[in-house]
């Protein structure tokens, strides 16, 4: 596409508790809440269900930097419509290793055909860059890009604050807005 793309060491790593060790052989990814039939998943598992997608995307942090880089990740509306949503679902959480949540909405993450990334320019995460799974939230700033991906939650409860958001970020988080 022509575009120069940032490197994985251009990232400030700021997590809440520093990068995040995940024992892949344990690892256990879990679709719940406001579904037909809740998914537990190995890494291979997640990795061989879905179809790969790779794309170019800007990720803005609230902090003035901004990267472009290649992801690969999982369609999360796959991954969710194989969970069978009902009707009642509005927001999808995103629950982590290292105990950072937030959430998006549904809608959202359908019309912007969100992913859930396991690669950043061709490699595999590394524990700094959120190993297995970052959601790779575009268009959105970086404290929704949720790092160590544990639980994806679908709820009927708009109002939830993740833990940015509880101390006073926007809850859509949206870079237009
Ligand atoms: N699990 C988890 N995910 C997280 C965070 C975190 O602390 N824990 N920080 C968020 C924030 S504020 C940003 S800007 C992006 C990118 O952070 P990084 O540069 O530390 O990777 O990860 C997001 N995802
Ligand atoms: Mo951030």
């Amino acid at each position: 596409q022509g575009k120069k793309l940032s490197s994985v060491n251009d990232f400030r790593e700021n997590s809440i508790k520093g990068p995040q060790k995940v024992d892949i052989k344990k690892y256990r990814l879990e679709i719940f809440g406001n579904i037909e039939k809740p998914l537990n998943l190995s890494y291979e598992e997640a990795l061989s269900g879905f179809k790969p997608v790779k794309k170019v995307i800007r990720m803005n942090c609230v902090e003035g930097w901004e990267l472009d880089l290649l992801w690969d990740g999982l369609r999360l509306k796959d991954i969710l419509n194989s969970a069978g949503l009902k009707p009642n679902g509005k927001t999808v959480i995103f629950h982590s290793v290292d105990g950072y949540s937030t959430s998006i909405e549904l809608d959202y993450i359908f019309k912007h055909d969100l992913l859930l990334a396991y690669k950043i320019n061709g490699l595999v995460l590394s524990p700094e860059r959120g190993f297995p799974f970052q959601v790779a939230a575009e268009g959105k700033w970086g404290y929704k890009w949720a790092k160590w991906v544990q639980k994806i939650e679908v709820s009927g409860n708009s109002s939830f604050k993740g833990y940015w958001e509880e101390r006073g970020y926007n809850k859509k988080g949206d870079i237009s807005g």
